[in-house]
Formats: C-alpha cells, structure tokens, sequence
C-alpha cells in the first residue's frame, strides 16, 4: 500500500519539528511501515509494485495515536458526585466516606461481562475515531480476583474484536475493599498471591500498577505489590504523587518502573530519581483539572533532566471522564504547559516504551507497524488547539483502514 500525498509528522528527531516531511509518501507492505520519504524520492520499484494507493489530499498525517493511560472499562458513573463536589465537597472526603472509587467498584461487580463490553465498547470507538489505534485498560474497579478477571477478559476481548491494540494492566492495588478495610495486609496478600498468580497464568496481564496515595496504598504496600509482579516477569506502572508527594515517584525508579503517572507533587529528587532509572513520567491533565487540582506537574525539571513526558486520557468515572485524546492534549498545553509538539509526542514517540513498545508504534518509520492517523489540520499544532471536535479524517491500523470519517 502506497499513501501519497501527505504532509508526514514522522515525530522522530530530527531537525525540523514534528519530524516533518513536506510532500511525503509512505509504503507499506503486510502490516509493517516500509519506506518514508519525500515525493521527489520515492522507490520506483516501490510505486510500481503498489496494490493499493491512497491520496491524502494533502493532509497531515500522524503516528495513530497511543493513549497509554486509562481505566476505559467500569461499571455506571459518577455524576452524583461530580455534582456533590460542585456543592463543596472533596474528591478524598468522598472517598474517605466510602463513595469514590469504591461507588464503581459496586458498580462494576455487580455488571455482567457483557454490559462492561458494550459499555467499554462505545467508549472506545470514540477513542478510534480520534485516531488512538493504541490503548492502555487498567483493570482496578473489582478489588477481588473474579471481577479482576473480568474486567482483564473484557480489555482483551475489546482488543480482539475491534481493530485496536489494547494493552493490559492488573491495578488490584487500587483500592482497599470494604471487605478488607480491618485488614489491608489481608488484601494485599491477595494481590500479591492469587489475584497476580491467576491474571498472569491466564494470560491477562502485560503490566502491574498501584495507586501509591494517602487514600490509596503506603509506598511500602506497593513496593510489595511491584517485588510480586516482578517475581512474575510483569513490567510495573505506578499511580504517583497525584495528591500528594507520597515518594511514588522514587518507587517507581527505584524499581525501575515504566512508568510514574500523575506526578503533579513530584519533587525534583524525584524527577531526578526517574531519570537515571528510564522511568517516563505521564501527565494525565484531565484528572487535574477534572478535580480542580492546584499543584501542577514539575514540567520544568521534567525537561531539564530529560525525562520523557507522555500525555493520557486517564479516562475514568471518577476523576477523568475524558473520552478523547486531543482534549487530553490541549489541557496538557493549557494547563501544564507543554508545547503542541511535546503534547504529541507524549501521545505517539513517548507514550510507546510506557507499553514496552518502543520503536514499534509511534513513529512513522521504516520498520515500525503502519499505525497512521491522517488529519484536516494545516498545522499538527491544530490537534492540540482546538478544543472540542475532532479533524480526523482516516485511521490506519496495521496498514488496514479502519475508520474514515462520514462526508460532511
Ligand atoms: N487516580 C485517579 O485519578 C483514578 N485512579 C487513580 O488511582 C481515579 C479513579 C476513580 O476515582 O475512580
Ligand atoms: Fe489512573
């Protein structure tokens, strides 16, 4: 398959942002991105061996986008409480009262497989159609091993049955469970033992996260979480400094964690700490600002220290509710400050190795799967500047289209 006529933002390093190529051409054979390049370049052999030839009409196109980050699939909602915080309560006081994550958790027990399919089904669709070929589910709202499984099943299935890849992660460390509330070591026995042991033999799990919080579990709590996983060969993820600088982030890179998400109370030891170990730190602007946070991410020291920043959804009932990845990365400008560019490389280059895919996906380069986006944009900064609506035009996964948007 040949797609002419593109103006390419490659979002490899190079000197001209985006990685741009002007009048760009991609070929793809099978799945697989074989050549990029400039028109005036193209492989003879290359064209004259093309089955299939797409015209991008001059469009932009993007690595399909990666939203590395979300809890796509749970039970109900919680705009009771969005409207009880309105009238002046805190997200920890909801929690504290038994509400917060643990509302969903009820929620999500007592769902049957099917209706946390479909309703995890809409919700990312509307991710595909803003071009994310590429998804993180957390599993998290279940807290007892059956409904872990569940919610791990469903992720998976949503991966087989849409063209999408989904990419798995076991967050039994979400919350303590009311049934387990005079017994948190109780419960994190169970996540050590048989809720990692059977997601893992089972073939559900690609990553293992905590949530490392006042409200959530101690540093100590999840370093057990992670030396369980990490016994299992399972690569680690931690829900860190969100509320509070809570040391996650030195977990996190003393472990050699992925990733650290949140990070809004980071310090800069912390930032520092997650740049010798690798560690990508993933801002998730939509639960800032979706709970009216004050302290932002340490941006600054981020960049200055060199550790890679991916942007996400961190779609959720209760702290995120946001279904598409271009709000992510406006508010990720508007409110974090990043530029257009590292907002879309946070959700393309750097969101990639928080998945362990490095290289694979991304990019637009030889080598890499054909995960492509084409957009009715004159600018890639465009993604990142409208607030609302959705340029769109073609997604491409693994050199198939997959959706193109209806005709105005
Ligand atoms: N941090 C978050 O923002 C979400 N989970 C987490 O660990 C919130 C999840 C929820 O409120 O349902
Ligand atoms: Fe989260």
């Amino acid at each position: 398959m040949l797609i002419r006529n593109v103006r390419i933002a490659s979002m490899l390093p190079s000197d001209s942002p985006y990685g741009s190529i002007a009048d760009g051409i991609v070929g793809v054979r099978g799945d697989i991105i074989e050549w990029v390049g400039s028109a005036d370049h193209e492989p003879e052999a290359m064209v004259a061996s093309a089955v299939r030839v797409i015209d991008g009409e001059g469009r932009w196109m993007t690595p399909g986008l990666i939203d590395c980050h979300t809890h796509l699939v749970f039970g109900g909602n919680r705009a009771n409480e969005f409207e009880m915080r309105l009238a002046g309560a805190t997200y920890e006081e909801i929690a504290r009262a038994g509400g917060g994550i643990i509302s969903t958790v009820t929620a999500t027990r007592t769902a049957s497989e099917q209706s946390l399919f479909s309703s995890a089904e809409l919700r990312l669709k509307e991710m595909m159609r803003h071009g994310v070929t590429t998804v993180e589910i957390k599993s998290g709202y279940g807290l007892d091993v059956e409904t872990e499984l569940r919610m791990l099943r469903v992720a998976r299935q949503l991966g087989e049955r849409l063209p999408i890849t989904v990419s798995t992660t076991l967050l039994g460390a979400h919350a303590v469970p009311p049934e387990f509330k005079t017994n948190r070591a109780g419960y994190v026995d169970l996540v050590c033992g048989e809720m990692i042991e059977r997601a893992a033999t089972a073939g559900l799990v690609d990553a293992v996260d905590a949530f490392c919080e006042g409200i959530a579990f101690t540093v100590d709590e999840c370093a057990r979480v992670f030396r369980a996983a990490q016994a299992r060969g399972l690569p680690l993820r931690l829900h860190a400094d969100q509320l509070s600088d809570s040391g996650g982030a030195f977990l996190a890179a003393a472990s050699a964690a992925r990733s650290a998400d949140h990070v809004e109370y980071t310090s800069e030891t912390g930032a520092k700490a997650m740049a010798g170990a690798g560690t990508t730190a993933v801002l998730l602007p939509g639960a800032y600002l979706f709970l009216a946070e004050k302290k932002k991410p340490p941006v600054a020291t981020f960049r200055e220290y060199g550790v890679p920043m991916a942007v996400a959804s961190d779609m959720n009932p209760g702290s995120s509710p946001v279904g598409s990845p271009l709000v992510a990365m406006n508010l990720a400008c508007v409110l974090f400050g990043l530029t257009p560019e590292e907002a879309l490389a946070g959700m393309t280059r750097n969101a990639a190795p928080v998945l362990g895919m490095r290289s694979q996906v991304g990019v637009i380069a030889p080598g890499a799967r054909a995960d492509l986006a084409l957009w009715d944009v004159d600018h890639p900064a465009e993604l990142s500047y409208w607030l609302g609506g959705n340029p769109c035009q073609v997604v491409i996964r693994g050199g198939e289209v997959v959706h193109t948007a209806p005709a105005t």
